[in-house]
């Protein structure tokens, strides 16, 4: 499959900052959803889900035809939860009609990462909705209880390296897991809306015990109620993975520079982008109002 990116006819930086400042807005003002968390973990983990599908091998499914907006995509039960954040996004939506749904999943991470105090993301305009016939066969997202060479082994299919790996799922820091969704119960850290290389950190340096939760599953949790997935806590199993925790905890500034480009790289996989097509590094509220 190839997926040849095409810019929105007549919209330029300008419109995109518009709809990125109507999403931070709404966030902002929307900020006591799941019990003060806001809804930006939950938009970062929808620009993941809508971009995990993707096969490198044959070049299929990834954020290009925003085939999340279909029933047969969004009712994988591994995604539950994930339509509080499509129906955030729906408002928006309306407003911005011309905006496809794969560049809307993806600017919202974008936007979610940048208000929270994470690195700025350069972001790439053209993806095009494709129909219902280009939604990928459920069972290409990551299930939480594997080990390190289930998740090395999963990642493979996006073609990305131990280090890409562990400075993606960075982003466990933002948000929790919730019984009702996952399974799994609890924040990855007290702060669950501020992007830090605290992940990094707390893999380190806190006292972890697994332990059966509420549902029945095995996680990983520590004093002051947080908690890690099988998965996470992978990344201080292995010593090819632990080397770049190491490197993570230590250093905020490698972090948020490997995470850009690995995040950049997740949400434009098995795209093509023209030269035409600029990367936006769109402005955070904040940025604006100096
Ligand atoms: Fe994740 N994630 N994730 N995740 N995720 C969950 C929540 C978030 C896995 C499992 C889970 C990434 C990779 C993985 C976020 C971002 C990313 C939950 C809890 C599970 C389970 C869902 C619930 O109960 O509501 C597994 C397994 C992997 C394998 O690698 C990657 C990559 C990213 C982003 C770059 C974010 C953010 C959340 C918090 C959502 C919220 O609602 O607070």
């Amino acid at each position: 499959t190839v997926h040849i990116a095409k810019p929105e006819k007549g919209k330029s930086l300008t419109d995109f900052q518009s709809v990125y400042n109507a999403i931070a807005t709404k966030m902002k003002s929307e900020s006591d959803y799941d019990d003060g968390t806001g809804y930006g973990p939950v938009l970062v983990r929808l620009s993941w889900h809508s971009s995990a599908t993707y096969n490198i091998h044959d070049n299929s499914g990834g954020s290009y035809g925003g085939t999340f907006r279909f029933k047969k995509e969004a009712s994988d039960p591994l995604s539950k939860g994930l339509e509080n954040a499509t129906k955030f996004l729906d408002p928006i939506h309306e407003e911005f009609p011309w905006i496809s749904h794969g560049d809307l999943y993806t600017i919202c991470g974008v936007t979610a990462i940048q208000e929270l105090g994470g690195p700025k993301i350069p972001w790439r305009q053209g993806r095009v909705d494709t129909g219902p016939e280009t939604v990928p066969a459920q069972g290409r997202l990551p299930v939480p209880e594997g080990d390190a060479t289930y998740v090395r082994k999963y990642y493979e299919r996006f073609g990305f390296d131990d280090q890409e790996v562990v400075a993606l799922l960075g982003a466990h820091i933002l948000g929790k897991t919730h019984l009702k969704n996952s399974g799994y119960d609890g924040p990855w850290d007290d702060d669950t809306n501020i992007f830090t290389n605290e992940f990094f950190g707390n893999l380190l340096e806190r006292d972890w015990t697994l332990e059966k939760n509420d549902s029945g599953r095995m996680q990983y949790n520590a004093k002051g109620g947080i908690m890690m997935l099988p998965t996470d806590y992978a990344l201080v199993q292995d010593p090819k993975y632990l080397k770049y925790v190491q490197k993570y905890a230590k250093d905020q500034d490698a972090f948020f520079s490997d995470f850009r480009d690995i995040y950049v790289k997740l949400l434009e996989s098995g795209i093509d982008f023209d030269e035409s097509i600029e990367p936006f590094v769109l402005k955070t509220l904040k940025e604006q109002s100096e």
